[in-house]
């Protein structure tokens, strides 16, 4: 797909790279795996950005057109990022995926991805399926971390989808890992997120029961609001009735 010598040499080094032992990989090898994998990659790249902006654009249609009906925007904000050539081989090179482009493309899913932060819970489940309704969206896999959260307390609703992009040469599939959630677990998660990068913590188990006690609290929050909600609008809707 790629063509040329930059690919067959981008191969050999690949399979040289892919021959050496684990304990082998040196900062140095980390740097010479990311800039061998740059150039081929920088096309698909390019491509996964595409497909970001394909979905965030429905994204913000849904969310338009939701709020003509209800006066209510399901969606707070949206965020999306082409995963860092350096996360890329951090978690091949976890997963055993040979450095290939083939092989990344086809067992990483999360090179493109799209947060959609909503208001309240059952928006998250209002934007899914206004997503999933859609004629080129397919859903690949959904992991709901809501109705089942992870044992540490994070809670999310997952979706792999595949949509596609319209080059020049016609239409490429494209693989989209689309997290959708409250404000209040993106809070929590965006916290829990930065204090697990801190290391040499002594109280390590007592501050895991404090995260999840605390998403419990969050999630509980999240209930009492919706609940609120509804009643206002509820009582809202007699009064014009
Ligand atoms: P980053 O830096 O956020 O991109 P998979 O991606 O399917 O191979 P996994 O773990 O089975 O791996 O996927 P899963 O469970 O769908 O989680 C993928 C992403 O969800 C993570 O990406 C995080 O963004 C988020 N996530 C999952 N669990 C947690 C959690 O416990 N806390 C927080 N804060 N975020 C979580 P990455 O690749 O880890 O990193």
């Amino acid at each position: 797909r790629y063509g040329g010598t930059i690919m067959e040499n981008f191969n050999q080094s690949l399979i040289e790279i892919n021959n050496l032992a684990k304990e082998e990989m040196s900062p140095e090898m980390k740097m010479k795996i990311i800039r061998e994998i740059t150039k081929p990659y920088a096309r698909l790249l390019t491509y996964y950005e595409c497909a970001i902006d394909e979905v965030v654009t429905k994204l913000n249609i849904l969310n338009k057109e939701y709020s003509l009906n209800s006066e209510q925007n399901p969606i707070d904000s949206i965020k999306s990022r082409v995963k860092s050539t350096e996360s890329i081989v951090d978690k091949a090179y976890k997963k055993n995926i040979p450095f290939t482009i083939e092989a990344l493309e086809a067992n990483i899913r999360d090179i493109a991805g799209v947060r959609v932060i909503c208001n309240f819970p059952e928006d998250v489940y209002k934007i899914r399926d206004g997503l999933l309704n859609q004629d080129d969206i397919k859903l690949i896999e959904e992991k709901d971390y809501i109705k089942n959260p992870k044992s540490n307390g994070y809670r999310s609703l997952h979706l792999i989808i595949e949509t596609p992009i319209y080059l020049s040469t016609g239409k490429r599939n494209m693989i989209v890992e689309v997290q959708i959630r409250t404000i209040a677990q993106n809070f929590w998660a965006a916290l829990e997120h930065q204090l697990r990068y801190k290391k040499n913590i002594d109280e390590k188990k007592s501050i895991s029961i404090a995260l999840k006690l605390l998403a419990e609290e969050s999630a509980s929050i999240d209930t009492r609001m919706e609940l609120l909600k509804n009643r206002i609008y509820k009582d809202n809707k007699q009064k014009a009735d």
